[in-house]
């Protein structure tokens, strides 16, 4: 599927303006996109939301001064989104992706190239920066190989495409696992610190003047120090969590903490499994990127939670969650101000809907 003269055509009216996900696959293809198209690249990546902000499409015009082309990688927006992306900003826009996309109209304003939007079952588009490669025909291997690892996790050992790419690579799929999944936990830190200059800066610095871009994000200063910050901050805020965990109902659990990193969906899925059958409520606050959140999560609980999605929409907060096997979750958005509020509502709701 190499599309000839794709980098020509993106970049022929000035250099792309680069618009990804941030975790390992998206910037793994902002990184492939600097590598072909050269360091005039524009980098602009949203700051850890998937919410299209007014200030966010204010912050895309301004950074097009010299382009016209817009490139959307590795993140699923909905043709609603997209278009509005296309109108206001009157640049051509590009999604190149790999998510699975509900039947929706597509906007006429935007091209769409994403193999697996109508489903992947046999795992062949395993990340959007194997997507890139495909189109490209021109790929760091390794990388892209971590691009994999970046979404599948360990099950990536028995993807076909991941094992194409480790052995091109002249790695062991099997045996060089680990250093590929080092190389994911690296770029995973800048999403866990919420650090967005290291975000905006990444996949240009190892895109740029490397003899192997994998070797420098294992290296890479800002990376590992991150990393070893946010695992440091976990392990503190897990012992605290558990300290200060207090039963607000009959089986209802609930803490609540601030900290610099993103770490409150995980906290909530780590005390969920902790205290199965119970519910979790977390509300956190992330100074790092000034997130409030409050979570509420359980295992091995049979009722929904997802009743509060419609009473906190109600009240004019943002709420999402879903109700799925091993994923019966809530999280609401909230300013600093109001975190405690909202924790108290949501016990509240949680009893009446248990009682
Ligand atoms: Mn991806």
């Amino acid at each position: 599927m190499v599309r000839e003269g794709f980098i020509e055509d993106i970049t022929a009216r000035g250099p792309p303006v680069v618009v990804y996900h941030w975790d390992a696959d998206g910037m793994i293809s902002a990184m492939h996109i600097v590598m072909a198209a050269g360091e005039d690249t524009v980098l602009h990546p949203p700051k850890f939301t998937f919410k299209v902000t007014r200030e966010f499409i204010e912050s895309l015009k301004k950074s097009l001064t010299r382009s016209r082309t817009i490139l959307i990688l590795d993140l699923a927006y909905p043709g609603k989104i997209l278009d509005m992306i296309a109108k206001e900003t009157g640049a051509r826009v590009i999604v190149v992706d790999h998510h699975y996309q509900e039947e929706e109209p597509r906007s006429p304003n935007v091209e769409y190239i994403n193999p697996a939007s109508k489903g992947d079952q046999e795992g062949r588009w395993p990340s959007a920066a194997h997507v890139l490669a495909r189109l490209l025909g021109k790929y760091h291997p390794a990388l892209v190989a971590a691009s994999i690892v970046g979404d599948l996790g360990p099950a990536a050992k028995a993807n076909r495409e991941y094992q194409n790419y480790m052995v091109e690579a002249g790695l062991d799929p099997v045996n060089d696992y680990w250093i590929i999944q080092e190389a994911v936990e690296q770029l995973n830190s800048i999403d866990r610190m919420g650090n967005y200059h290291g975000l905006r800066w990444i996949p240009k610095v190892h895109a740029i003047g490397q003899f192997d871009p994998l070797k420098s994000v294992l290296n890479d200063p800002l990376l590992t120090t991150l990393r070893t910050q946010a695992d440091v901050e976990w392990e503190e805020l897990v012992a605290r969590a558990e300290e200060e965990l207090r039963e607000e109902a009959p089986g209802i659990l609930g803490v609540v903490l601030e900290g610099e990193g993103r770490h409150v969906s995980k906290l909530a899925r780590h005390l969920a499994s902790k205290h199965r059958g119970k519910i979790i409520v977390v509300a956190y606050y992330a100074s790092s990127t000034g997130e409030a959140r409050v979570y509420a999560r359980a295992y091995g609980y049979d009722k929904p939670l997802t009743p509060l999605i419609r009473y906190f929409k109600k009240l004019g907060y943002e709420a999402g969650g879903k109700y799925q096997r091993n994923n019966n979750v809530v999280g609401v958005e909230c300013a600093r101000e109001e975190m405690e509020k909202v924790y108290k509502l949501m016990i509240e709701k949680l009893k009446e809907m248990a009682g």
